[in-house]
C-alpha cells in the first residue's frame, strides 16, 4: 500500500490533479474527501476482485446476511482503520495542512437503518470480514435513509435526508447484474410435460439494479459485499408519451421506482403500507435470484445442484422483514429450477435462519391476506400451501385443539403471520440476549419451542469494537494498547486484562485524562450546536436511542424534575454537578414520543438558566442523533442509562457501546444489561427495578395500580402534578399525553412503580462518582470486561451453531 507517508502524499496529490484537474491549494475540503475516498477505494479494488475470485474458486459455503436495514455510518475512516493505514494517511495529510478528521467529516453518513437493528447488521458485516468469514449482505439502497432531525421551538422537525447528493463513492453499479422482480397479476397452474407449471401473467414488473458496497476487513486481505438494490425501470411509456401525456409516461416510471425511495422511519411500529411489503418483496426477490444465478455457475444447475443449495449457501433473515425469502425461495426453486415441493422445501428451510428482535406485540409483522395476494399472488399460492401442510402436522400432533392450530397458523383471522412463517420456514430461530430467547421460547413463541424443541437458540448481540472503541476512541484505544499490548484488537476478550490496572492510581489518572478530553470534544460541539456552556467536570450522563415508551425516557425526565425540586427547595443538598445528555428520534407518527422529546427539552429550558440551580444540573438534547453523532457521544458518557421496563429491550447495543467506552450502567434487569452485569459483577453496575419476571406476572395477573405508587409517594405526585398544572412554561395541556399515559391507561411501562428505586439507585450512583477512586476502578472494569460484547464473538458463534461456514484466507497474490 503506503511504505511512507512520502509515497501516500504523492498518489494524493495526484490524485487530487487526475480527478479535478486542480492542485491541492485551489482544492476544496469536498475535493479532498473524493480524492482520498477515491485512492482508498483503488486499493480495496483489488482486494475485491481477489476475494470474489477466491470465493469462486474454493466452493466454500457463503452466507447472505438479508437485511431492510444497514446503518453504516461514515465508511472513510473506518475503512482506513481496516487497512491499518490511518496513521500513514494522518500524518501524511498533517504534511500537506490538511485534518484527516475534517476530510472524514464531509462524508454523508449512510443512514439506511432506524436504530439498533440496523446498526447491528452494520457491526455484524465488520466482523464477517475481518474474521475472514465468506459473508455478505443484501438489502436495499434507498434514495432517502432515516429522517434528519432538527429541533425548532423544543419540537422535532423532520427533514429528508438527501446521503447521495454529493455521489456516493462507495458504491458500483453493477447494471449488468440486474433482475427483474414482478408485482401483481394473475397466477394459473397448468400441466406440462407431467408437472404443473405456474405461469405469471399480466404482472407489472420492475428492473432491480445492484450497488455492491465493499466491506472491508480488518488486518486480512478480506472484502466482502454489501449489495443494495435499487429499483428502475428501463419501461418508459412512449405512446404515452408521444400522445403529447407526458405526465402520465414520467408517473408510472416514477410509481415503479419509488419501491426503493424511503426508509420507512417507524421502527416496531409495523403500519401495514403496501409500499414496505413490495420493498420486502423487491429485495427479497432479487437478492435470491442473484444468489441462486452465482450459485448455478459455481456450483452446477441440475435439479439434483439446486436440491443440494444449502450445503454452499446459508440466507439469514434480519427479522421478519425478509421472511418472504421463504416462498420466494421456493418458487425459484420449483418454478424456474424444476424442483418437487419436497426437494424445494428441504432445501429451503435447511438454508434460512431467522433471528428475532423484539416481543412488542405490536411491532410482530403481520399483513392483510388480501394484500398478499394482490400484490404477490405467487407467493400468497406458496404461503397458503405451506399453511395447509403445517396446520396438517400440528393436527397430527394435537388433533382436536383448534384452539393452539389456530394461534399457530401461518395465515389466520385474515392475515400472514410473519413471525410463523420464518419460524417454520428455517432451521434456526434465535433471540439476541439469554433474557430475551428465554422469553420467545417461553412465553412468545411457546408453541413452537414445543413443536420444534431444537430449532430455537441465543446469540447474544455484540458491536464492532473497532469503530467503536478502537476507532471513536483513539485516546482510550492508545492507552489500552500501552497497557496491555495490541492483542485485543484481534482479540477482544483480551481486553480482561485490564482488570489488574482497575485500582493502579496511576492509570485511573490517565483513564480519567482521556475521558476528560473526549468531555472537552463533546462539550464544544454542545457549546457550537445550541450555545448552551457545560461543565466538563459535571457527571456525563447519556441517554441516546430511539425514544419510546418503553425506554422510558420519561423516567430519566421525570427524576430530573424530582433533582430539580429537591435543589430549590434544599439549595444545600449535596450532589455532584451532573449534565443529562439526551439524543434520538422519535417516529415520525408516534405522538407520545414527540412530546417526550419537547418535554426534555421544556426542563432544559426551565433548568439550564435558572440562577437558584447555578448550572449544577444542566439539560442538553443532542438533534439528530446518527451513527456519527454516536461516535462523539459514547467516548464522552460517564453514564450509561439502560432503564427500560424489562422483558421489553430484547438486548441493547447501546448499552455495550458505553460500557467499552469506560461508562458505568445504571439500569434493569433487562436484555444484554443482565449479561453486563455477569460479566462486571454486581459492583460494577447499579442495578434497580422490577425484573422481566415481575412484569410478565403484572401483565399475566394484574396486580399493580399506578395510583398507589402515585399516592404513596409525595415527589412522585409532585413531578407527576407538575405535567399538567401549569408549573412549566407551556400550554398547559401540552403533556397532557405523558401524563395520560401514566395516569389513565394504569403506567404500562411500569415508569411509577420504578421510581422509587431509580432514585436510590441515581443517589447511589452520585455517592459512588463522589469517590473518584473507587469510580475509575469501576470504569476500567467495564471496558475491561467488555470483550464478551465485540460482535467479533456474537459473529463466530453463528458461524459456528447457526451457518456453518468457516473462514476463506485470502492471499494477497
Ligand atoms: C420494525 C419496523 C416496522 C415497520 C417500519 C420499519 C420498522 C423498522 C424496524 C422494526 C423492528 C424493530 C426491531 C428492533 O429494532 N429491535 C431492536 O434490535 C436490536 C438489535 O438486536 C436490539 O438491540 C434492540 O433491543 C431491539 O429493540
Amino acid at each position: 500500500m503506503f511504505a511512507s507517508k512520502e509515497q501516500f502524499k504523492e498518489a494524493f496529490t495526484e490524485k487530487l490533479q487526475t480527478l479535478f484537474g486542480q492542485s491541492l491549494d485551489e482544492s476544496s475540503i469536498a475535493d479532498k474527501y473524493v480524492a482520498l475516498s477515491t485512492l482508498i477505494r483503488e486499493i480495496i479494488s483489488k482486494r475485491w476482485y481477489r476475494s470474489n475470485q477466491q470465493y469462486s474458486l474454493s466452493k466454500e459455503k457463503q452466507v447472505y446476511y438479508f437485511s431492510m436495514e444497514f446503518l453504516l455510518g461514515r465508511l472513510l475512516g473506518s475503512n482506513l482503520f481496516n487497512l491499518g493505514i490511518t496513521e500513514v494517511c494522518r500524518q501524511g495529510l498533517k504534511d500537506l495542512g490538511i485534518e484527516l478528521d475534517e476530510v472524514e467529516a464531509v462524508e454523508h453518513d449512510a443512514g439506511l437503518g432506524n436504530g439498533g437493528l440496523g446498526r447491528l447488521a452494520a457491526c455484524f458485516l465488520d466482523s464477517m470480514a475481518s474474521l475472514q468469514l465468506p459473508g455478505h449482505g443484501t438489502g436495499i439502497r434507498y434514495r432517502h435513509g432515516m429522517f434528519e432531525q432538527k429541533i425548532v421551538d423544543g419540537y422535532q422537525i423532520e427533514l429528508p435526508d438527501n446521503w447521495l447528493r454529493d455521489g456516493y463513492v462507495w458504491e458500483t453499479r453493477k447494471a449488468d447484474r440486474a433482475v427483474t422482480v414482478k408485482f401483481g397479476g394473475t397466477v394459473r397452474l397448468e400441466q406440462q410435460a407431467g408437472r404443473l407449471v405456474a405461469i405469471h401473467e399480466n404482472y407489472e414488473s420492475v428492473l432491480a439494479v445492484p450497488y455492491d458496497v465493499p466491506v472491508v476487513g480488518a488486518n486480512c486481505h478480506t472484502v466482502n459485499t454489501l449489495r443494495l438494490w435499487s429499483a428502475e425501470t428501463n419501461h418508459f411509456d412512449f405512446s404515452s408519451f408521444s400522445k403529447g401525456d407526458f405526465l402520465k409516461a414520467v408517473e408510472q416510471k416514477y410509481s415503479l421506482e419509488a419501491t426503493s425511495q424511503i426508509l420507512y422511519p417507524d421502527d416496531n411500529y409495523p403500519e401495514g403500507k403496501t409500499l414496505r411489503l413490495k420493498q420486502q418483496y423487491f429485495f427479497v426477490s432479487a437478492g435470491l435470484q442473484s444468489i441462486v444465478r452465482r450459485y448455478k455457475r459455481t456450483h452446477g444447475s441440475k435439479p439434483a445442484d439446486l436440491a443440494r443449495i444449502h450445503k454452499k449457501i446459508a440466507i439469514h433473515i434480519n427479522d421478519t422483514h425478509p421472511a418472504l425469502a421463504v416462498p420466494e425461495l421456493m418458487r425459484i426453486l420449483m418454478d424456474e429450477e424444476g424442483l418437487s415441493w419436497d426437494q424445494a422445501w428441504e432445501a429451503t428451510r435447511k438454508t434460512i435462519s431467522y433471528t428475532n428482535h423484539t416481543i412488542l406485540p405490536e411491532a410482530l409483522e403481520k399483513w392483510p391476506v388480501e394484500m398478499v395476494k394482490t400484490l404477490l399472488p405467487r407467493m400468497y399460492m406458496i404461503i397458503e400451501e405451506l399453511n395447509e401442510r403445517f396446520c396438517a402436522a400440528l393436527w397430527e400432533k394435537y388433533s382436536g385443539d383448534w384452539e393452539r392450530i389456530r394461534a399457530m397458523a401461518l395465515v389466520s383471522d385474515g392475515y400472514v403471520h410473519m413471525a410463523h412463517l420464518a419460524v417454520v420456514g428455517s432451521h434456526s430461530v434465535n433471540g439476541v440476549a439469554e433474557v430475551h430467547s428465554n422469553i420467545l421460547k417461553n412465553e412468545v413463541l411457546a408453541n413452537f419451542n414445543r413443536f420444534y424443541p431444537l430449532r430455537f437458540n441465543n446469540k447474544t448481540n455484540g458491536v464492532t469494537h473497532r469503530r467503536w472503541l478502537a476507532k471513536a476512541n483513539p485516546k482510550l484505544a492508545e492507552l489500552i494498547t500501552e497497557a496491555i499490548g495490541e492483542g485485543w484488537l484481534a482479540q477482544p476478550h483480551e481486553l480482561a486484562k485490564l482488570h489488574r490496572y482497575a485500582h493502579d492510581p496511576a492509570f485511573q489518572n490517565r483513564i480519567k485524562f482521556v475521558k476528560q478530553c473526549n468531555k472537552k470534544r463533546l462539550a464544544s460541539y454542545i457549546q457550537d450546536k445550541i450555545g448552551l456552556a457545560v461543565d466538563t467536570n459535571s457527571i456525563f450522563d447519556v441517554q441516546a436511542k430511539r425514544i419510546h415508551a418503553y425506554k422510558r425516557q420519561i423516567l430519566n425526565a421525570l427524576h430530573i424534575l424530582d433533582l430539580y425540586n429537591r435543589l430549590k427547595a434544599d439549595p444545600g443538598l449535596a450532589i455532584e454537578p451532573r449534565t443529562f445528555i439526551f439524543s434520538g428520534k422519535a417516529a415520525t407518527g408516534y405522538y407520545l414520543a414527540k412530546r417526550i422529546i419537547k418535554f426534555i427539552n421544556t426542563l432544559a429550558q426551565v433548568i439550564n438558566h435558572d440562577p437558584d440551580i447555578d448550572g449544577r444540573i444542566k439539560v442538553v438534547f443532542l438533534e439528530n442523533y446518527s451513527v456519527s453523532l454516536a461516535e462523539l457521544i459514547i467516548p464522552a458518557a460517564d453514564v450509561s442509562e439502560q432503564i427500560s421496563t424489562a422483558s421489553k429491550e430484547a438486548s441493547g447495543t447501546g448499552n455495550m457501546k458505553l460500557m467499552m467506552n469506560g461508562a458505568v450502567t445504571i439500569g434493569t434487569l433487562d436484555g444484554a444489561n443482565i449479561e453486563i452485569k455477569d460479566e462486571v459483577g454486581d459492583d460494577n453496575i447499579i442495578i434497580f427495578g422490577l425484573t422481566a419476571e415481575q412484569v410478565l406476572n403484572y401483565y399475566k395477573y394484574g396486580g399493580y395500580n399506578v395510583l398507589d405508587a402515585y399516592h404513596g409517594n409525595s415527589r412522585i405526585k409532585l413531578v407527576v402534578d407538575q405535567l399538567i398544572n401549569g408549573f412549566l412554561p407551556v400550554s398547559q395541556d401540552e403533556f397532557d399525553s405523558i401524563h395520560h399515559s401514566l395516569m389513565r391507561t394504569n403506567d404500562e411501562y411500569f415508569v411509577l412503580k420504578d421510581f422509587a428505586g431509580y432514585a436510590a439507585a441515581q443517589a447511589k450512583l452520585n455517592k459512588l462518582y463522589c469517590d473518584q477512586r473507587a469510580w475509575q476502578a469501576m470504569a476500567i472494569n467495564n471496558i475491561a470486561f467488555s470483550g464478551r460484547f465485540a460482535s467479533d464473538r456474537t459473529v463466530s458463534e453463528y458461524a459456528i451453531g447457526i451457518w456453518k461456514i468457516k473462514p476463506v484466507v485470502i492471499r494477497e497474490n
